[in-house]
Parts: C-alpha cells; structure tokens; sequence
C-alpha cells in the first residue's frame, strides 16, 4: 500500500470519526441558532414596536441566515451520519463541505453572536428635538387665544421658522458655549496686561443672531402689525429662544430691562444705548448688564450698596463711580446699569437706605478703570461670564433722580423677572419635550415607555405644572403688552404689578421640581453629561434664585399689596370673577366652585390675619398664583378653540391640585399665636446646634 493510499485510509476512519463529532456539533449548533432565532424574533416584536427600521432589518437579515444555516447543516448532518456508506457525498468532499461551513458558521457565529454579545447589540435611540414652536401645541393655541387673528397670522411662520432653528443650528451655538465656557484673560503670554473676558465664537454668535431675529426689537418697534402684542410675541420667541441659548438669554434680559428702563425714563433719544439695545443691526447691536450685587448681598439692595459716585464737577449728570460689584452676569456687556450712593460734593457725606441710591448708565469699555477682578465658578450658568468688578473711577451717566435708583430700576427688575420666567417654563417646556419623546423609544419591561400608565402619568404631572407656569407667563405678556401699547386699565395694572413677582418665584421654584423630574424620566442617561440633558438642571437651579429668591418675591407680593392699598388683590379677585361670569362650559362647572372657593379662603385670610401675611408670605403668593393659573387654565379651556388636553388641565389643577397651603386653609398660624409658632420653628431648625461644636468654615 502506497503511503498515500495509507494516509487516505487513516484519514477517511479519522475523517468518519471527526465527521461525526463535527455533525453533532452541528446539532448542537442548529439547536441553539434555533433558540438564537426565537430571541431575535422576540426582539423583533419589541423592536418593531420601538420603529427603529434599521435593527428590524438587522434581525430580519440574522434570521435570513440562521434559517440557510439550519437548511445547511441539517443535510450535511445527516450525510454526516451516513457516510460510512458511499452516499451523497464522498467522505473527503464531505469533510471539506464540513470544514467551509464550519468555517461559515464560526464567522456567522463570531459576527453575529459574539461580537454584538460582548458590547451588546442593541443601541437605545437618543430624544430627538422638535421644531420648539411646532410641538409647543398649547404656546399656538394660547397665541390663537390671545391675538387678534391678522396679528396671528403675521407671526406663525416667522415663528414656526425660528423653532426650527432653536431645535438645529441656536441648540449647536447654545451647547458650544457650554462646552467651550468663558475665562479671563488679564495678560497675554509677554506678561501686557488684557484685562478682558474670552468668550468663544459661538457666544458672539449668538449675540449676532439675537439681534438678526429682534428678539429685543420686537418689543421696542412696536410693528402695528401686532396690533398691540408685541411684548407678547417678543415674549413668546424669546421663550422659544432660551432653552437652546447657551443663556444667552440673560444678557438678553438684561438688555431688555435697560432699554425698558431708558423707555421709561424717557431716554430713548438721548445718546446711543436705546437704539442700540434695541437694534436689529448685529454691528450696531449692545448688550446691558445689571450691576446690583455688591459683598454685602443682592436682595437688601439698600442695605448692601456701597458704590459710591463723586460727581464730576464739569457736568451736570456724569459722575465717578468707586466700588466693587460682586455678582455682575454677563461682564461681557456694552453697557450697564448701576446703583450708587451720590457724594454730597459740598459735605462729601452719603445717604444710607433706599433714599441715598441713584440709578447710572456706564459704558463698559473703559479698561483703565474697570477691573475684572475674577470670574464666578457656579454650579449651572456656566456659558455665561459672571464676575467680580472692581470700580475704579468708571466714568457714569446719573440717568434717575437723585435718590430714586431702585425705583427706577425697578423697571429692569420686572423685565429681567418675566425673562427669569421665560427662561423657567421654557426649561420644563424642553425637558417634557424630550423626554416625552423618548417614552417613544425606550422600551423596558417588553413595552416601550410610552404604554406604561404610571410613566405617562407622571410626563401628565409634569405637563400640568408646565401649564400652569405657561398661563401665568402669558397673562404677564399679554398684560405688559397692553401697558405699553397704552390700553390697560388701572385694574390691569395692577394685576400686573402682583403679577411678575408672582410669575418669577412660582416659575422658578416649579421649574427646579419639574426638570428634576425630567431628568429621572431618562434613567441613568439624565445624569449623564455627554446627553446635553444634566446642564438643563443645573441652569434651572439659578431661576429661583438670582432677581429675587422666592422669599424676597413673596415679601415684594406684600410690598406690592401694602403700597396699592390692597388694590393689588381686588385687581386679582376681579380677574377672577372676569373668569367664573364668562361663559365656561357645562362640563367646568366643577371648577368654577372650586377657583371660587380657593379665592375666598385667600382673600379671607388676607383680611383676617394682615399680621400673619409676612410669616406665611411663600404660602400666600404660591396660593395667589396657583389660583390666577387655575384661572387661567379655565378660561383658556372654555375658549371655542380648545381641546381635550386643555380641559383636563383646568380639571386637574383645580380638582386634584391642593391650591392653597394648610397654613392658609386652616389658619394653622392663627390658632396659636404666631410668636409660639416661631418659637417651634426656632425649636425644629436648630435642635442639637451649639456654637460650641463649631469647628471652622467649609472653605
Ligand atoms: O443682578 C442679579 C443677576 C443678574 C442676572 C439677570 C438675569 C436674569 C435673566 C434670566 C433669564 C435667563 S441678581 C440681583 C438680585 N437682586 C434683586 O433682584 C433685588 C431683590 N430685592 C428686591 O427686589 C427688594 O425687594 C428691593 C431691592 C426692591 C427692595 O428695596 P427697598 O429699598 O426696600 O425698596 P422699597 O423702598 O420697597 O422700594 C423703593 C421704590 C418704591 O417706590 P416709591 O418710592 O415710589 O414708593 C417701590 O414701590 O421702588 C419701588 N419698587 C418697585 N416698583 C420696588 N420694587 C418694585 C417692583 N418690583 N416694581 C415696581
């Protein structure tokens, strides 16, 4: 025997026996691609559920496969088995046919089994952005609501046009700036001093395009197109415009309380700051900042100012200012509004309080005299540069009467407070937006998000408080844009006047909750950085916090309420009694009841217990503005245009909601006398607190 024909001999029993092995690995094999096929198939059902075409394919293509390698291997199994017998295939043939498809399988098995196992195959589908005006269903209807139809019309598409760029190309420059925050710069790298704050490209960009889109002009050019809405509809693109700003918004909020402070002041003709905070002229275009934070504090402005303006004996209003400025966003400003105590010349002695504080108009560039002494490192806000300010010798234009700075300012305060609000409805307008939006991709527990009731449930709360916040900021826009088109009543003044500190500390302090939530809706990826979703909560937390904490606010309610004479709150009863005498639908009756019985017990409790109102001031102005939204939500559900959503939301927020706090209800306060109620306070906060065990300072 040649030892060739040796070789065959040992290698065909080898071969037989190996054949053998390899067709019972076969087997093996085919049970598990079938096993593997009805995963995917179960997958497949799920996936086709999720629409994600492209992993549909992928499994149908894997089961493609798996069905030819079953075909495959059963035959070649069974040739296996029987060929010790001349047969279908020769026994050399057979084990090369073997060895490919052995070869095939591992690659199919490598490919498409293993590989994906070790990283997992599936991919989940991030939320996808929406034209902001587009799926802002109730921003259309309220504007359908509120504007005269010409009026609608006009803007729409202006618009429809800029929600699609805050979703694309105003979300990139927004989120660059996150990424790419400002530092300062106080010299270049041979030691020449700069002094001067680095903002990236796409800042300036934004600033190019606020003024591109007049997103301040709008308010200021007063279009008669609009028909007397312009604040309104400024408002609303504004809206549009904050959550994919990069905050820009701010030095807009700033810019717009200057040039509302100048119009007010009567100013808009003198020099150049107006028309250019009010220009559509991206060369021309200023921004303002708001100087009113000094170490003492931003809230007790009178008690924390000690700026100091020595005026220049050459000229009637400019003066030298000398301070330090502790908290000024946006130091990247054109201009700035500033409070300080005038120097009496003659005395060279000052006014403390309120009444020593005059209003000033500075020009930022004047680098010799204004030092960037640092920039802020804060929790969110990170785009925008906040820094520390020293004032040496700033050239200044006294732009109040002497004495009357924070009356004055006042006016920016209320601009600046209703921009707080856009920026904090529109934050739980976003996040419900995608997060409602991914409840359509994400599948767990075998169904997509969007079929678990508690899921939705919990995206309805959030809608509910969103509306809520939505109908008090657009009764402030509506209100605003009829004082200053000239037509708003007394009463509607004074609605307003109750209105925006309302509107601010309500808007701000739900903001937080709601996000908060937004963010658990996307499991762990809402704590993930690399979403763009986290910066959302971290810039929320500044709404209830800077241009007047929620405190403050609910003490400005009072002020507001004490300084009127209580007129303030007859405007609101009568807003109110505005809603129930309008014709609302049958099927809200429930909710006139219960609006009316939530304004009595408020204005009751006012009446009764006015040296309760500073104790319990956070529970009375949240108990004012959940009532005007309950209000409002009514009346927008009872317009002829309504849908279903919107009178769930009048149901739901008065039937379900508790309007006002127990303190209020129950007169909690009253029933002991307050001092024993402070006194339990004192006993809650500061058990176990000993200045003893005091060791030193966090930092
Ligand atoms: O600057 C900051 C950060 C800037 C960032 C801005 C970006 C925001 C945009 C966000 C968009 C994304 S934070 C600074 C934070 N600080 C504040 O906001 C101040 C908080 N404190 C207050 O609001 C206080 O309540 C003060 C300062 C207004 C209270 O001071 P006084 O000295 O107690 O004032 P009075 O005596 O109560 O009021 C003086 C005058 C009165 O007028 P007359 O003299 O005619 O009786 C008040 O009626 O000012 C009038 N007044 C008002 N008028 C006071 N507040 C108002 C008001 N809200 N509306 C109309």
């Amino acid at each position: 025997m040649c030892i060739r024909m040796k070789l065959c001999c040992c290698g065909c029993c080898t071969l037989q026996t190996g054949t053998k092995i390899i067709g019972w690995i076969h087997l093996l094999s085919g049970f598990s691609t079938a096993v593997l096929n009805a995963t995917t198939i179960s997958l497949m059902t799920s996936v086709h559920e999720s629409n994600h075409v492209e992993e549909y394919y992928t499994c149908i293509v894997k089961i493609i496969i798996s069905v030819i390698w079953i075909a495959v291997s059963i035959p070649l199994l069974i040739a296996a088995s029987k060929n010790s017998r001349p047969g279908l295939l020769s026994p050399w043939l057979n084990f090369q046919f073997l060895a490919i498809a052995g070869l095939g399988y591992g690659l199919y098995f490598s490919i498409v089994v293993i590989l994906p196992a070790k990283e997992g195959s599936f991919i989940q589908d991030a939320p996808h952005m929406e034209n902001s005006f587009e799926g802002d269903a109730l921003l259309q209807r309220n504007l359908q609501r509120i504007l005269p139809s010409e009026a609608f019309s006009a803007v729409k598409n202006e618009l429809s046009m800029f929600g699609a760029r805050v979703a694309t190309d105003i979300y990139k420059l927004g989120r660059e700036c996150e990424l790419t925050p400002p530092y300062l710069k106080l010299q270049d790298a041979w030691a020449n001093p700069q002094n001067k704050v680095v903002t990236c490209e796409s800042w300036k960009e934004l600033k190019r395009t606020s003024a591109r889109e007049g997103l301040i002009a709008l308010a200021y050019e007063r279009d008669p197109k609009h028909q007397g809405f312009s604040r309104l509809i400024q408002m609303s693109k504004n809206y549009l415009f904050a959550p994919s700003s990069g905050l820009y918004s701010c030095p807009l909020a700033m810019t717009d309380g200057a040039a509302k402070t100048l119009e007010v002041a009567g100013l808009k003709n003198h020099g150049e700051s107006f028309k250019n905070l009010t220009s559509r002229d991206p060369e021309r275009f200023w921004t303002s900042g708001q100087w009113m934070t000094e170490k003492r504090g931003g809230s007790d402005v009178a008690g924390g100012t000690e700026t100091l303006a020595v005026q220049d004996p050459n000229s009637k209003n400019m003066y030298k200012l000398y301070g330090y400025k502790f908290f000024s966003s946006a130091t990247d400003a054109d201009i700035a509004l500033t409070l300080a105590r005038v120097v009496d010349p003659a005395t060279g002695k000052i006014t403390s309080g309120t009444k020593g504080l005059s209003l000033f108009l500075v020009y930022v560039d004047q680098p010799s005299n204004l030092h960037l002494m640092r920039l802020k490192q804060k929790l969110g806000t990170k785009q925008l540069p906040t820094g520390e300010l020293l004032l040496d010798g700033m050239t200044a234009e006294l732009i109040s009467s002497p004495g009357r700075g924070v009356a004055s300012i006042s006016s920016m305060l209320n601009i600046t407070r209703l921009h707080n609000a856009s920026a904090s409805v529109s934050a739980m307008r976003r996040i419900i937006s995608l997060a409602r939006d991914y409840s359509q991709r994400r599948v767990a527990f075998g169904k997509l998000i969007r079929n678990h009731p508690l899921h939705v449930r919990t995206l309805a709360d959030m809608e509910l408080e969103c509306r809520a916040g939505f109908s008090l900021f657009v009764e402030a826009g509506r209100l605003l844009s009829l004082e200053e088109n000239g037509t708003a009543t007394s009463e509607q003044q004074q609605l307003l006047r109750l209105l925006l500190p309302l509107l601010k500390l309500y808007t701000g302090k739900q903001c937080m909750k709601v996000v908060s939530e937004g963010l658990e809706s996307f499991g762990g990826q809402g704590y993930m950085e690399d979403t763009g979703i986290p910066v959302i909560l971290r810039d929320a937390q500044v709404t209830p916090i800077w241009e007047g904490t929620t405190n403050i606010l609910s003490l400005d309610v009072l002020r507001a309420l004490a300084k009127s004479e209580g007129q303030v709150l007859v405007a609101f009863n009568q807003r109110i009694q505005g809603v129930l005498d309008s014709s609302i639908s049958p099927s809200l009756a429930e909710c006139c009841t219960l609006l009316e019985k939530s304004r009595s017990q408020l204005i009751s409790f006012a009446q009764k217990n006015p040296n309760q109102l500073e104790y319990v001031a956070r529970d009375f102005a949240f108990g004012l503005a959940r009532t005007l939204a309950g209000a409002l939500l009514l009346e927008h559900a009872s317009w002829s245009g309504a849908v279903d959503s919107d009178s769930a939301a009048a149901q739901r927020w008065l039937g379900q909601r508790d309007l006002l706090a127990q303190s209020l209800v129950s007169g909690q306060t009253t029933n002991h006398s307050t001092l024993s109620v402070q006194q339990l306070d004192d006993a809650l906060v500061f058990d176990g607190y000993d200045p003893k065990n005091l060791l030193s300072p966090l930092f």
